[in-house]
Parts: C-alpha cells; sequence; structure tokens
C-alpha cells in the first residue's frame, strides 16, 4: 500500500495511526504542505481537491481518511477497529462523522496560525499567491489567503475553541463510564479522534485535558501504545515539520 501523507497533518495522522494499530505494511510518499507539494500536477492527478491523505491499494486510489479507515478495517479484518456488536458499530460510525464534521476542520485555523503564519511571513509574498490561488477548494484558499495577508485573528479563532471545548466534554461523558470511546475495546472511534486531541498540545489547549482526568487518562493510554509511537512522531524529532 502506498500512502501520500504528511508528517503532522491530522487526516494522514489517523491513517497512519489506523494502518499502525492493524500491523499493515506501507510505504510513505511525503508531502510537505508548507511548500505546496499537494498542488503539484502529478498529485492533483491522485486527488484533484489538493488534499492529503490519499491511500493506493492494489492500484487502486482511495481519498478521506475516514472513508479510507474503514475500508483498510474491512478489506484487512485480521485485527478488526469495528465491534461486532451492530450497535456499537454505528458509535464508531457516529464518533468518526462527528470527527469529521466539527474538529477535523476546527484545529485548522489555531493550527494556522501557529504554524503556518509565521512561515508564510517568512516567504516572498508574491510566491506565496501564485500558490494559493491554485488550491481548489475555496474554504482552504481562504484559510491561506488570510494567514498570507490580514492574518488570523483572536476573533477568527473563536468558532474553533468552542468546537474543541465541545470535543473534550463529549470525550470526557463517553470515557467516565468505559475504558475506551466505544466500549472496552480501541475502536476506529478512538483512532479517528486521537490526532485532534494531540493537536489540543500543540496549539497550546492543553488545560482542556487536564480538566477532564478521564481524557487525560485516555489520552496518556492511546500514546504508550507501539502504534502510536511509530504513527505520530513528536515535535522536535527528525524530519519535524510544523503541523498543517
Ligand atoms: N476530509 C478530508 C480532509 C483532508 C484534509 O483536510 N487534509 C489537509 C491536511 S490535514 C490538507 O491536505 N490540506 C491542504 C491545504 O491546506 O492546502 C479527510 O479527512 O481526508
Amino acid at each position: 500500500m502506498n500512502l501520500y501523507h504528511s508528517l503532522h497533518s491530522t487526516c494522514s495522522q489517523k491513517v497512519r495511526l489506523c494502518l499502525e494499530e492493524k500491523g499493515l505494511p506501507w510505504t510513505g510518499h511525503h508531502l510537505n504542505l508548507r511548500k505546496f507539494d499537494h498542488l503539484q500536477p502529478e498529485f492533483l492527478i491522485l486527488n484533484p481537491l489538493g488534499m492529503v491523505p490519499v491511500l493506493i491499494d492494489q492500484g487502486k486510489i482511495l481519498t478521506e481518511s475516514r472513508i479510507i479507515n474503514e475500508y483498510l478495517d474491512e478489506k484487512y479484518p485480521s485485527i478488526p477497529l469495528m465491534p461486532s456488536d451492530p450497535f456499537l458499530r454505528a458509535q464508531v460510525r457516529l464518533w468518526s462523522q462527528y470527527v469529521e464534521s466539527g474538529p477535523s476542520e476546527a484545529v485548522k485555523m489555531p493550527s494556522f496560525a501557529k504554524n503556518i503564519q509565521p512561515e508564510l511571513k517568512k516567504m516572498n509574498q508574491k510566491e506565496a499567491l501564485e500558490h494559493i490561488k491554485k488550491i481548489p477548494n475555496i474554504q482552504i484558499r481562504d484559510r491561506w489567503l488570510l494567514a498570507a495577508t490580514k492574518g488570523i485573528s483572536q476573533k477568527d479563532l473563536l468558532p474553533s475553541l468552542k468546537i474543541l471545548e465541545d470535543m473534550v466534554l463529549r470525550m470526557n461523558n463517553a470515557l467516565s463510564h468505559q475504558k475506551w470511546l466505544c466500549g472496552d475495546q480501541l475502536t476506529l472511534a478512538d483512532i479517528d479522534i486521537a490526532p485532534f486531541v494531540q493537536r489540543l498540545v500543540r496549539i497550546d489547549l492543553f488545560h482542556l485535558l487536564e480538566l477532564h482526568p478521564p481524557v487525560l487518562d485516555w489520552f496518556n493510554r492511546i500514546k504508550s501504545r507501539k502504534a502510536y509511537k511509530t504513527a505520530m512522531p513528536e515535535a522536535g524529532s527528525e524530519g519535524f515539520i510544523p503541523s498543517i
């Protein structure tokens, strides 16, 4: 399997975690989003939306991290990450859908403010804008544009902060009476949300975890897994590229 990904992209981390938990061999093709590798014509052939991750399995191209993870679990069932009970399976899907519709976008504005904006400032602005205007998705293009020109303000960050606080509260409710988000076993629900919890640390919102001990305990447990250590290199490690 070939994974087109970025080291610190949360959506890429979701898929790397899934591959590692399932013990599946994969070859990585790293894209540096800050150098706009994802806008190169050869990558746009794989995903015309210009977004990582993209998985190629036996010549078949898959996009969308949540869909990729479900695909991997169905295609390679020997280490299952979905419960067998249909109700619990539905719960996992609800979590994964929630992650995609809320936290997945919410982490982007604070991540851009912290990591991308300072890098863009160092670049030649004309050159940066040339790249940015090629971004296919309007919402993403506008975020890059804001970071490259006016700059991201505290007010721009508020909606994200609300969504991320809500994420921790939802997790706290679930984890107050069970070990993992959907019962006693680690599932795709835990995997799909883990990169967004990790990102709280990087965007200076770690206190949200400290305020909610069941979530902090969950985070410490998932972080100590072998798969996590391989899939989620810590900031400062060799090859570290600030997140997007
Ligand atoms: N819904 C997609 C979102 C993918 C996504 O947002 N990828 C980001 C990195 S985390 C990206 O490639 N961004 C490109 C950009 O900002 O220009 C998924 O879950 O795979």
